[in-house]
């Protein structure tokens, strides 16, 4: 693999969840393919899971890391083209994507939306112009629309732990009191869609997603008719594609309770971190039986060794 920055860039996901479950069988059974490889991870924006998972991911393959925190660490960014740098950004974008090019093998970026331009974050305008100048393969650690390692963590974590052969999956959105990306679900979603699940999208009306990512998913507002029968529900806030990056008044009802995991069958509960308790996740899912958010939270570190183990060997 060259890239890794959607569903698009596998070839078989199915293979890649397997290849997941494997390494977790035997992390270091592959050392001596990153041994003096170099990854570099450039965060834009806040990480505790991606950056650790990632880093542990690298190590077990016997890779050297290195994590410049660009937001608090860096020079400031310039990212507009021709602008005349007489104001705060110190260094373009040009420079420093290259140079870091320079120094590293493989490169993981994050860069969360700016939810004011749609046009800007769903062109992955941030993003693709450190695709453009690093000239390294490069890993997605969430962009402005996807959020793929999490997404492969998911799938693989849905696969370890189904009873049935094609369960149903339910991705409900939550409250939440800022604009959070779309991001998360619209990746969750492009994976779901591809993979062997019966798969339904609830969320209050206003909050449709970018058809591009759901092609194939079941869509509904009901989110009592969307959980009957539920075996996995993968909780997430999202603010509106429709007027872009805006928390619409209302739907505090939408919380998952107990109460309301009755009609599910039983369904374990996901949700890919950071939660905000008892706005976006009630206490009583997060700590009872059913919530499987911290087991998943432990399959980021197999996925991610996936993913490098399949750019290390075409490196
Ligand atoms: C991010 C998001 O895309 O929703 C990262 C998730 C992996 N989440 C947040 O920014 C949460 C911020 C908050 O204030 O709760």
């Amino acid at each position: 693999m060259k890239k890794f920055t959607s569903v698009n860039d596998v070839t078989d996901s199915n293979a890649l969840a397997a290849s997941a479950l494997q390494l977790k069988k035997d992390p270091y059974a592959f050392q001596q393919l990153g041994k003096n490889k170099t990854i570099g991870l450039v965060f834009l924006n806040p990480s505790l899971r991606t950056r650790m998972s990632t880093q542990k991911a690298a190590l077990n393959l016997g890779m050297n890391v290195m994590v410049l925190n660009m937001d608090k660490e860096g020079w400031a960014l310039e990212l507009e083209d021709g602008a005349i740098m007489n104001g705060n950004s110190v260094e373009h974008i040009k420079e420093a994507a290259a140079v870091i090019g320079q120094y590293v093998d493989i490169i993981g970026v994050r860069s969360f939306p700016g939810l004011k331009d749609r046009e800007e974050d769903y062109n992955e305008e941030i993003f693709n112009k450190f695709v453009k100048y690093c000239g390294v393969p490069i890993v997605s650690l969430e962009s402005a629309t996807r959020h793929p390692l999490q997404s492969l963590a998911d799938l693989v974590t849905i696969e370890e732990l189904k009873t049935k052969a094609r369960p149903k999956v339910v991705l409900t959105w939550a409250p939440h009191i800022k604009p959070l990306p779309q991001a998360v679900p619209n990746s969750f979603a492009e994976w779901m869609c591809k993979a062997n699940v019966d798969f339904t999208i609830a969320h209050p009306a206003g909050y449709e997603l970018n058809s591009d990512f759901t092609q194939g998913a079941t869509i509904t507002h009901n989110q009592d008719e969307a959980l009957a029968d539920a075996d996995f529900i993968y909780v997430k806030n999202w603010s509106a594609y429709e007027p872009y990056g805006k928390v619409l008044p209302g739907n505090e009802d939408w919380m998952l309770t107990n109460e309301k995991l009755k009609i599910t069958s039983d369904a374990k509960v996901m949700h890919c971190l950071p939660v905000r308790r008892n706005l976006e996740l009630s206490d009583e899912i997060l700590d009872g039986p059913n919530s499987v958010v911290i087991h998943e939270a432990g399959n980021r570190v197999w996925a991610a060794q996936a993913v490098l183990k399949a750019m290390l060997e075409e490196l």
